[in-house]
């Protein structure tokens, strides 16, 4: 049987993308937020998941049991975006989500996003992660994710991750944009992975404040305890073994979660090169990224 073909990638208003994610624009540009959803903002692989089911956990963990051990994470917080066919758009299940607040992942640039949250003054919870760890993580899904384009070598697709054509665009651009989204918009809260790998009970917390829970210390930890890489890889509603597109024997969602892995890809003539584009894309912003804890 012939592979599915894999997507290819294209011009969208200014930002490279494929069509799974633009094939329902007229309805996502048009999406009605409320004032208490809360949008889970990222570029891919920058940690959405986790946070996805913190929150997850923060506002439902005691609900219903049937939500965290027959629901997939990616029904419970709808991709915006998302438009693949084989399930609801995510502005249908987003439409459809019966939770209060509802929570929505996207992964588009900061000028992409519905002008409804922003009328809504809704919260928004983005995560960012150092460039380095972050391409290695993209390079990876898209070698294993035939719904993505083809990544190549990774030389290859390092250099197209420099020149941000990648599916959502330029990394530099997305941190950038949120970043400078923040200083104007008070219900933006700008969050790192490192920071979640180097102590995640100190995230939820501030999380949780951002959010105005007053969550118990027990449940907290409880939280902390049940997100951490080991447990997420071996819970399948949190570990995306559920997608047939996903290939785990050629590289596993929960791959690694580690910070500084991309030491063991990167060479050290590509290091230079980076660390020199790093450095001319990202001298205008304050933005701060920690490449190892
Ligand atoms: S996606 O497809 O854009 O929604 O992917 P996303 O969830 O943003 O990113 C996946 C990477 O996050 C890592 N991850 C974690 N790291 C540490 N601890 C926990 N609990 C955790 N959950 C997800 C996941 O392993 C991917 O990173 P890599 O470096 O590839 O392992």
């Amino acid at each position: 049987m012939k592979p599915p073909s894999r997507p290819e990638l294209f011009d969208f208003e200014g930002v490279s993308m494929i069509h799974y994610f633009t094939d329902n624009w007229e309805k996502v540009k048009n999406f009605q937020a409320r004032p208490d959803d809360i949008l889970i903002a990222t570029y891919p692989k920058a940690g959405t998941t986790w946070v996805s089911y913190i929150l997850d956990l923060l506002y439902f963990g005691n609900d219903a049991p049937e939500r965290q051990t027959s629901q997939p994470i990616y029904t419970r917080v709808p991709f915006l975006e998302s438009c693949f066919k084989v399930i609801p758009s995510g502005t249908e299940l987003a439409d459809n989500l019966p939770t209060s607040p509802r929570l929505i992942k996207t992964h588009l640039p900061v000028q992409l996003v519905p002008k409804s949250f922003w009328e809504q003054n809704s919260r928004i919870v983005y995560v960012a992660r150092n460039a380095k760890d972050n391409a290695v993580s993209y390079f990876h899904f898209d070698r294993m994710n035939m719904g993505e384009p083809e990544p190549g070598d990774w030389n290859t697709f390092l250099q197209t991750f420099i020149d941000g054509k990648k599916v959502f665009g330029s990394w530099f651009d997305h941190v950038n944009g949120w970043w400078e989204k923040k200083q104007t918009y008070s219900n933006l809260l700008y969050m790192f992975y490192e920071d979640l790998v180097e102590d995640t009970g100190h995230e939820v917390a501030n999380l949780c404040s951002f959010l105005g829970l007053s969550t118990s210390v027990e449940q907290k930890e409880k939280i902390t305890k049940g997100v951490q890489f080991d447990a997420m890889k071996q819970n399948k509603m949190t570990n995306y073994s559920t997608v047939p597109v996903m290939d785990f024997k050629i590289s596993p969602f929960m791959r690694k979660g580690k910070v500084g892995d991309w030491k063991s890809h990167f060479t050290v003539a590509q290091n230079e090169q980076f660390d020199e584009v790093y450095k001319q894309k990202m001298k205008n912003t304050t933005v701060k990224f920690r490449t190892e804890i």
